[in-house]
């Protein structure tokens, strides 16, 4: 179709990237035979069938035991290799990724088993794919603050290979004001601070997100929408959202992509961007992310490149190569 290479053919960066969540259910099959693991699909089939999800919780407790395929650095090599290598097939040159250093420390896979492995892809990727990237660290919010920053501590080795931290997994009951110590200490140390907030969680978490954690972007912030003074201030502070459609729609956060907030949000001057969350999990990557939205929403092409190229002015890149992206 020719939205699809109108798509496809636009330079884009994502900005909203579970690493973990980019796991196939080939790779999980793969690398639970490399270490000798038992997992309780029969096929790969299968795998995919279990993913029927009506909420958040539902996705994380099927996310949080696929990971646990995760065991040498060779693991997280290779599946943020697979990664990359997927995202330039849809002209990515760059993303932001999280990762959750949590998900492998509270099961025995230690901080630099995981990170190690992340950032050899990550080198690679430059080199071989000419895509750049980042590494987020994000903190699971139904852990406690004590837990965060004892994983802040075990970050300390690598704060120069660290853009910044996220927070992310269960938000209700879980507002981003439990995390507040350990956000003003990250950002002390220089590192840039996003949330989750808004993607199932009321506006109010959305506002201590920006006043309590001050964040430099917001990660969802669909039901932003539902507060106009909330909406003023994103529109006042040019806050970019990073949007993820097909996980929306996974999660039951919209019924249908038609009723998805993205045109409205582009309509009110927000920074809104494309992203595929969790693609293994969500059925996509990038582009499907852009040509499913564009095709319910009917984006037209200016529409598809205002989204591009909010992505990289809401990147962590410098001034200069953001420039030169546009
Ligand atoms: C996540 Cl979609 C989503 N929301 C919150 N936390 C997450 N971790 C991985 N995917
Ligand atoms: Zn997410």
């Amino acid at each position: 179709e020719q939205r699809q290479a109108f798509i496809a053919g636009i330079p884009k960066a994502e900005l909203h990237l579970h690493i973990e969540g980019s796991l196939e259910p080939e790779m999980m099959f793969a690398l639970a035979q490399r270490n000798a693991i038992d997992i309780p699909f029969a096929s790969a089939e299968e795998v995919r069938k279990a993913y029927a999800f009506s909420n958040l919780q539902d996705f994380l407790d099927i996310y949080y035991q696929g990971m646990n395929v995760l065991r040498t650095e060779q693991d997280f090599y290779d599946l943020t290799m697979a990664y990359f290598q997927r995202i330039h097939a849809d002209n990515a040159i760059h993303a932001e990724i999280f990762f959750d250093p949590q998900g492998h420390t509270e099961r025995g896979v230690t901080f630099s088993t995981a990170i190690d492995g992340i950032l050899r892809a990550m080198d690679d990727a430059q080199s071989d794919l000419n895509i750049s990237s980042q590494l987020i660290m994000c903190f699971l919010r139904h852990l406690s603050e004590e837990d965060a920053l004892a994983t802040l501590e075990e970050a300390a080795p690598y704060l120069d290979r660290i853009s910044g931290v996220g927070l992310d997994s269960s938000e209700l009951g879980h507002p981003p004001s439990k995390f507040a110590k350990v956000f003003a200490k990250a950002k002390a140390l220089g590192l840039k601070a996003v949330a989750h907030a808004g993607e199932e969680g009321p506006p109010d978490y959305v506002w201590e997100a920006l006043d309590v954690l001050k964040i430099e972007r917001m990660d969802h912030g669909n039901r932003s929408l539902e507060d106009p003074r909330l909406v003023e201030r994103l529109q006042d502070n040019q806050m970019t959202l990073t949007v993820c459609p097909l996980s929306n729609l996974s999660l039951c956060v919209v019924n249908d992509l038609k009723d998805h907030p993205l045109k409205k949000m582009l309509g009110l001057g927000l920074r809104a961007t494309v992203n595929s969350d969790d693609p293994s999990y969500f059925g996509g990557y990038l582009n499907d992310n852009y040509e499913a939205t564009a095709s319910a929403l009917d984006l037209d092409k200016d529409d598809i490149i205002a989204l591009a190229k909010n992505s990289f002015r809401g990147s962590f890149l410098d001034e200069e190569t953001i420039a030169q992206s546009l």
